[in-house]
């Protein structure tokens, strides 16, 4: 059986040049005349923040593809049907909450965005069979 994973994450500069902007910004900050202070606390935001994300899940025929993306909080979910059956899928999370997705015809895709870190589970309604577990990082880790 052919798996096929795909993840699309939005374009991100070079954590350099993300750098040199954020030392530019802070001599901008001081040339405006706000504090040291000020500028030192806008320094963690712009080191350790990373915008959200799409990771896409294929599912094929009674499986999906194995989970090598490393969500986060605040992340999408791009489910993907390449199977010639009909799934409607759901999202448990680690503290019970159960998110639906629409019934999702072959060639369809769905989108949840995650919105709890920890152990999440996606199984079927119409296929108990399908199963597939992963973990969601807390947002900007
Ligand atoms: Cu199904």
């Amino acid at each position: 059986m052919t798996f096929l994973l795909r993840f699309h994450r939005p374009r991100m500069r070079p954590v350099l040049a993300q750098a040199a902007d954020l030392a530019t910004d802070r001599r901008v900050v001081l040339r405006a005349g706000l504090s040291l202070a000020t500028a030192a606390a806008l320094l963690p935001y712009g080191a350790h923040a990373r915008p959200s994300q799409e990771h896409v899940l294929i599912i094929q025929d009674h499986e999906f593809e194995p989970v090598s993306f490393k969500p986060q909080v605040g992340d999408t979910l791009r489910i993907s049907n390449h199977a010639d059956i009909t799934h409607n899928l759901y999202l448990t999370y680690a503290d019970g909450q159960v998110v639906t997705l629409d019934t999702q015809p072959p060639g369809t895709e769905r989108t949840t965005v995650l919105n709890q870190p920890g152990r999440v589970f996606i199984k079927c309604w119409i296929h108990p069979v399908i199963r597939l577990e992963f973990d969601v990082a807390p947002a900007g880790t």
